[in-house]
This record gives structure tokens, C-alpha cells and sequence, in this order.
């Protein structure tokens, strides 16, 4: 289990993500944990896009993939880590939940998304914004380059209606920034700042993982993890606890594998 990073109090990075939308731990995850997570993820990349690929379910030549719930995507360092567990529930709340484990991958041929974000609004007919409620732990598998899609993003548009978001963007008040992240620094944003993916023009695969933790009450049907029996009877409490309204099967053999999360962009 990694130790909380001292050299930044935790409290920052969570005021970070209260004023920017998000902010970035460097150096958290081990770079060759990234590597065996790659290795292991290259071939559900190859089915997903041998099964269902024609529906370009994040735009052309990008794919979202849901992880399994087995090794090696149960390590205990990646998703039941202090530092980030000590920031997430500065958000969400002690009792919040983690509710998806999954990856974004952009390819050669992929192109600029719309800009946009990641959730509905909880009160839309309002116009009013709310502290966090739902967040996206983001980490690559590679380096993130210039050439292999980086995310781009904007400072402090979480709190604003996407109409006033992007008339900011384009008044210049506010700049769409590239993320050019190493493989082991981690991401964590509120979603409902503006954001596009961004070409891939090298090819190599890029692939973002996203572990997403809510408020308890929030219910996402499109991201359920399904955890077999054997990798829960794995789990240390706390991971059992956040992970605790996710179904428990047998095996995922019973577990119907394509992807239901398609409506992304909002
Ligand atoms: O390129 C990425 O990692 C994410 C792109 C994105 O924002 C999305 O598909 O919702």
C-alpha cells in the first residue's frame, strides 16, 4: 500500500480540484505497474474492437473499454490507493462509492472530440452548480505526448453553464491546455469541466485509464463494475467498502461484456 505523499498537503490538491476542476499528483503509481496493466489491456482492446468497434463509441478510432475486475486490474496499490482515497473523499465524502474502472484510448485516424463534459447536471433547470458529485481518477499507461492524443482541458469551467464555458474559451479567458502526463502521474478532475480528446498522430495506443468515484447516492448504470467472487474475497476493507454497491457474481463468464456506456458527451 503506497504511503500519502507529504511534500503537498492532500488538502491542496483537493482545493485544487474545488478551484481548477482538477489536479495532478506526479509520480504516484509504479511506471511498471502501468506497463503489466498495458500488456494485460492490449488484447481487450483488440476484442473490443474486433466485437464492436464499428460503433466508435467515443468518436472515430477511439474507444472506451471497461476493465474486468481481475488481476492485474485489482491491485491494491492503483485502486485502493491512500493519497488518491485521501483527496477523493475531500470530494465526495467519506462515504462515497467507486462505480467504474475503465480506459479511453485514442488511435491513429482519431480526432479532435467536441468539446464537452462528462455528466449530466444534477439540477439542470437551475443553472445552479454544486460541489463535486462525481470524479474521474485519470491515469495513462504511456507517456502522454504531443503526438499520442493528449486530453486538453480548461482552468475552472465546472462551475459554469457550458454556454458560458465556452464563450470563455473562445474570448480567450480561458485556454484549452494540453495534459502531458507520465506514466504513474495521476489525474483527478471534477467532470463537468470542459474538456476534448485530441488526435492520436503516432499510432501508438494511448490508453487512459478511469476509475470513477460518486457521492453514494449518485446511481450511473452505464459504468457497473462486476466483481467475481475470488477478486472480492481479495479486497481490504476500505476497497470493499468503496466498491460496496457493485454486484458480486460467480465468474464473469455470466457477465454480459459489451459496453453500455455509449452517450459520453454533455
Ligand atoms: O482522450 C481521453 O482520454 C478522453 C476523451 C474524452 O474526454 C472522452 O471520451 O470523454
Amino acid at each position: 500500500m503506497s504511503q500519502v505523499l507529504n511534500e503537498k498537503p492532500i488538502e491542496s490538491y483537493a482545493q485544487a480540484v474545488i478551484n481548477d476542476g482538477f489536479c495532478i499528483v506526479p509520480g504516484l503509481f509504479p511506471a511498471q505497474v502501468m506497463d503489466e496493466w498495458n500488456r494485460a489491456f492490449q488484447p481487450l482492446l483488440e476484442r473490443h474492437i474486433a466485437l464492436e468497434g464499428h460503433k466508435q463509441n467515443r468518436g472515430k478510432a477511439r474507444y472506451y473499454v471497461t476493465l474486468p475486475f481481475i488481476a492485474p486490474f485489482t491491485n491494491l496499490e492503483i485502486i485502493d490507493n491512500d493519497t488518491v482515497l485521501a483527496i477523493v473523499e475531500k470530494l465526495v465524502g467519506k462515504d462515497g462509492v467507486m462505480c467504474q474502472l475503465a480506459t479511453d484510448t485514442p488511435l491513429a485516424g482519431s480526432e479532435y472530440q467536441e468539446i464537452h463534459r462528462d455528466t449530466q447536471l444534477l439540477f439542470p433547470e437551475t443553472g445552479q452548480e454544486t460541489p463535486a458529485y462525481q470524479l474521474a481518477v485519470n491515469f495513462s499507461l504511456v507517456d502522454v505526448t504531443p503526438e499520442n492524443g493528449p486530453l486538453e482541458l480548461t482552468y475552472g469551467t465546472h462551475m459554469l453553464s457550458k454556454a458560458e464555458g465556452l464563450r470563455r474559451i473562445e474570448s480567450g479567458e480561458t485556454r484549452l491546455e494540453p495534459v502531458f502526463m507520465k506514466k504513474g502521474d495521476v489525474m483527478i478532475r471534477d467532470v463537468r469541466h470542459l474538456h476534448r480528446g485530441t488526435p492520436n498522430r503516432n499510432g501508438i495506443p494511448r490508453p487512459m485509464v478511469v476509475i470513477g468515484y460518486s457521492r453514494r447516492w449518485l446511481f450511473r448504470p452505464e459504468v457497473d463494475i462486476k466483481i467475481p467472487r475470488a477478486s472480492y474475497e481479495g479486497l481490504s476493507a476500505r476497497a470493499k467498502f468503496w466498491l460496496r454497491f457493485n454486484p458480486v457474481v460467480e465468474s464473469l463468464d455470466e457477465v454480459e461484456r459489451t459496453e453500455k456506456y455509449q452517450s459520453f458527451a454533455y
